[in-house]
């Protein structure tokens, strides 16, 4: 790969050279944090997230029962950007995406979900139950309340009927970044992915969202698409997640940060260098985008990095319970 000077000096474009030279690191912590288990998650829900996946690692249990039980917290909490109580699409529906992934490479992957309060759960079945790794819509949700799920009302929590009744009043529709971060009276919350190790070393993730809100009906993002928002490779590592999903999905970029940490990267330089594929690729339209990345390698090594400044990632280890502000390129 090219490095950033030479990046620079190849650009046609001045201004995407300028909108390079003036990125600045963030200082925030770098720090390598190693051993297992380990789990670690996107934005400040990953902390309560984690408690639920620590409750199972820490008794030796399975990475994959960890990161299921992890984000079932998040979809079950009230929030912007997952489970039923999220921000509707533009017509003034929750539908929700998830996946999971596990050691063996065994995956199952839910979109366009509605009215089923565990997406993740159902990707689960999914992975175990059926010989697909996607269902999507009317199809998925048949598949859950086959599988028992309970068909929840249709109807939005109130702090999503506000948000939606105030966006009608626009109707303008514009990935907002950060909006995680944003304006939450309680905690925070947001699309989650985590991903984890477990005692015997083994490895799984799993994402869930509502999407992008105000979103165009149908719209699926890169969480419930395996390689996009999540991707386990148990001999090297795994990745996950959040942001605008088109531009995860653009390059398949949690398998893409998997590739390059098989190629030796630490897992912050292989999260690093998928980001500044999608800034060569958006040129000046970057720095509207926020998209980051958040890696486990097999050492128990974690590493993230964004396209802004405010991703923070939550950790999860024997001796820490901690959310780490993420680097980004622009700061
Ligand atoms: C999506 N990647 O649907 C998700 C949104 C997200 O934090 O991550 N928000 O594109």
């Amino acid at each position: 790969m090219i490095n950033r000077r030479k990046f620079i000096r190849a650009s046609a474009f001045t201004s995407f050279a300028s909108l390079f030279s003036k990125n600045v690191w963030s200082n925030s912590s770098s720090a390598v944090i190693k051993g297992k288990p380990i789990v670690i998650s996107t934005w400040d829900a990953g902390i309560e997230a984690n408690k639920a996946a620590w409750e199972v690692l820490k008794n030796k249990g399975r990475a994959l029962d960890a990161v299921e039980k992890g984000v079932m917290v998040t979809e079950a909490s009230q929030n912007c950007c997952v489970g039923l109580g999220a921000y509707p699409d533009r017509d003034g529906f929750v539908t929700l995406d998830a996946c999971i992934m596990d050691e063996f490479f065994n995956c199952g992957s839910v979109a366009f979900l509605e009215r089923i309060k565990h997406p993740v759960a159902v990707a689960r079945r999914v992975m175990e139950k059926t010989p697909h790794v996607m269902l999507v819509g009317s199809g998925a949700q048949q598949f859950a309340i086959e599988q028992g799920f309970k068909l929840e009302e249709q109807k939005l929590s109130d702090d999503a009927q506000r948000a939606y009744d105030n966006w009608l009043k626009t109707a303008d529709y514009k990935p907002v970044i950060n909006i995680e971060n944003k304006n939450r009276q309680q905690s925070n919350h947001d699309t989650i992915g985590m991903v984890a190790m477990d005692a015997n070393g083994n490895l799984s993730g799993s994402c869930t969202t509502s999407g992008l809100s105000f979103k165009m009906r149908g719209r699926v993002g890169d969480s419930p698409i395996i390689g996009a928002g999540l991707y386990v490779d148990n001999e090297v590592g795994a990745c996950t997640a959040t942001g605008v999903g088109e531009e995860v999905i653009r390059i398949s970029g949690s398998h893409t940060v998997v590739e390059l940490m098989r190629q030796g990267l630490s897992p912050e330089a292989a999260c690093k260098k998928a980001i500044e594929r999608i800034i060569k690729i958006k040129k000046e339209k970057a720095k509207d985008i926020q998209v980051a990345f958040l890696a486990l390698n097999k050492k128990g090594e974690v590493g993230s990095f964004a396209i802004q400044k405010g991703f923070s990632y939550a950790i999860r280890n024997s001796e820490l319970e901690k959310l780490i502000p993420a680097k980004s390129w622009f700061v």
